[in-house]
C-alpha cells in the first residue's frame, strides 16, 4: 500500500485559508422571481448547506473575511423568499464565512433604512467578530456571481448596474441598493445617519461620509455588477420625505453626532431560522 496516498483522518488535515479568486464561481446566472417560490421550498433546497441563524463557513478552507450581510426590512416576505433562494448558493460558492441578519422595523411607524443598517451592525458584533459588513436591499439579486460580497479596501458600491436603471448608475455618486464596508471603513464614518426617516437620501448622505473621511467608492464592472430588482409599489410609511434631500449640505457637520455613536434601539426580539438571523428592532419611529 502506499501510505502517503491514504486521506488522513479529518481533524488532522490543516485548513489552508482560500483563494483570492473562489473555483466554483459560474460567472451570469439566470433570475426570475417565480411567484410559486416558497420559503419552506428554499428551506428544503438549500437549509442542509446551512447552520441555524443562517451561517456557513466554507468546510475545506478557511474563509479570507467573516462576513454579516444586513438587510432593513419590514412587510416584505415574498421579496425576502427570493433573495435567499438566489443568495445562499451565491455566498455558498464565493467561499465566505458568513451570516444573513434580517433586522425588522417593529411596529408602523415610518421606515428607516439607514438606522436599521446601523442596528444590524451593533447586533452583529454582539455575535461575532465581523471583519465586513454587506448592507443589502432585500429586492435586489445579483446576476453575476463573479459580484462578491465581500470587503475592498475602499467601500464598495455593489449594485451598479440595475435592469430599472437599464443597468447603468443613475448617477455617479449613487451608493443605493447594495454596498459593503469592513468594520474600520464603517467606524471610520460614524456608521451610517439615523435621522433620515421615510423615503431618500440615507445612501447620498452615506456617500458623502465616505468621501469626507478621504476613501473613495470601489465598483465591480458593468457586468458583474448586474442585479434584478423584484418589481413593486411603494411601501406604506415609507413615503418620499421632503426634509432629507435639505439634510445633504449638512453631512459634513452632522456625521460626527449622528450616526453609530448616537444610535438608539431597543431589541423586541431575535428568532434564528435556518435560512437567517431575524432581529425585530424598536427604533423609536415617529408614526
Ligand atoms: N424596505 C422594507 N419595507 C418597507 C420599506 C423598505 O423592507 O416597507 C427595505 C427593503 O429592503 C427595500 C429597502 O428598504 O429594498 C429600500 O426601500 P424601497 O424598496 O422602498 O426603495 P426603492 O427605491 O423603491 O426600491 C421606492 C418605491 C418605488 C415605487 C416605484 C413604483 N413603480
Ligand atoms: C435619489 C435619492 C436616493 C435614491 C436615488 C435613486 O434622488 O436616495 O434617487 O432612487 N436621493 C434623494 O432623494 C436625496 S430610485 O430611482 O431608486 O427611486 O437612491
Amino acid at each position: 500500500t502506499h501510505e502517503e496516498t491514504q486521506t488522513p483522518p479529518t481533524e488532522s488535515k490543516p485548513l489552508r485559508r482560500c483563494p483570492d479568486t473562489p473555483p466554483n464561481l459560474v460567472g451570469p446566472l439566470f433570475v426570475e422571481f417565480d411567484s410559486n417560490r416558497t420559503l419552506d421550498k428554499v428551506r428544503g433546497l438549500i437549509g442542509r448547506d446551512l447552520r441555524e441563524g443562517g451561517r456557513y463557513k466554507p468546510p475545506d478552507c478557511i474563509a479570507q473575511q467573516k462576513v454579516a450581510i444586513i438587510i432593513a426590512f419590514r412587510n416584505r416576505h415574498e421579496h425576502l423568499t427570493h433573495w435567499l433562494h438566489y443568495l445562499h448558493p451565491i455566498l455558498i460558492r464565493q467561499q465566505l464565512d458568513y451570516t444573513v441578519y434580517v433586522i425588522n422595523q417593529d411596529g408602523e411607524g415610518v421606515f428607516n433604512r439607514a438606522k436599521l443598517m446601523n442596528a444590524g451592525f451593533v447586533e452583529a458584533m454582539k455575535e461575532y467578530d465581523y471583519d465586513c459588513f454587506v448592507f443589502s436591499d432585500v429586492d435586489l439579486v445579483p446576476m453575476d456571481d463573479r459580484n462578491l460580497y465581500r470587503c475592498f479596501d475602499n467601500p464598495r458600491h455593489l449594485a451598479v448596474a440595475m435592469d430599472k436603471f437599464n443597468f447603468h448608475l443613475p448617477y455617479n455618486g449613487y451608493f443605493g441598493g447594495v454596498a459593503s464596508l469592513s468594520k474600520s471603513q464603517f467606524l471610520k464614518i460614524n456608521g451610517f445617519p439615523n435621522t433620515f426617516w421615510g423615503w431618500g437620501g440615507e445612501d447620498d448622505d452615506i456617500y458623502n461620509r465616505v468621501h469626507y473621511r478621504g476613501m473613495s467608492i470601489s465598483r465591480p464592472d458593468a457586468v458583474m455588477g448586474r442585479y434584478r430588482m423584484v418589481k413593486h409599489s411603494r411601501d406604506l410609511h415609507n413615503e418620499v420625505n421632503p426634509k432629507n434631500p435639505g439634510k445633504l449640505s449638512q453631512t459634513r457637520h452632522t456625521m460626527d453626532k449622528d450616526g453609530i455613536n448616537s444610535l438608539k434601539y431597543t431589541v423586541k426580539e431575535i428568532k434564528k431560522d435556518i435560512l437567517y438571523t431575524y432581529i425585530n428592532v424598536d427604533i423609536e419611529a415617529p408614526l
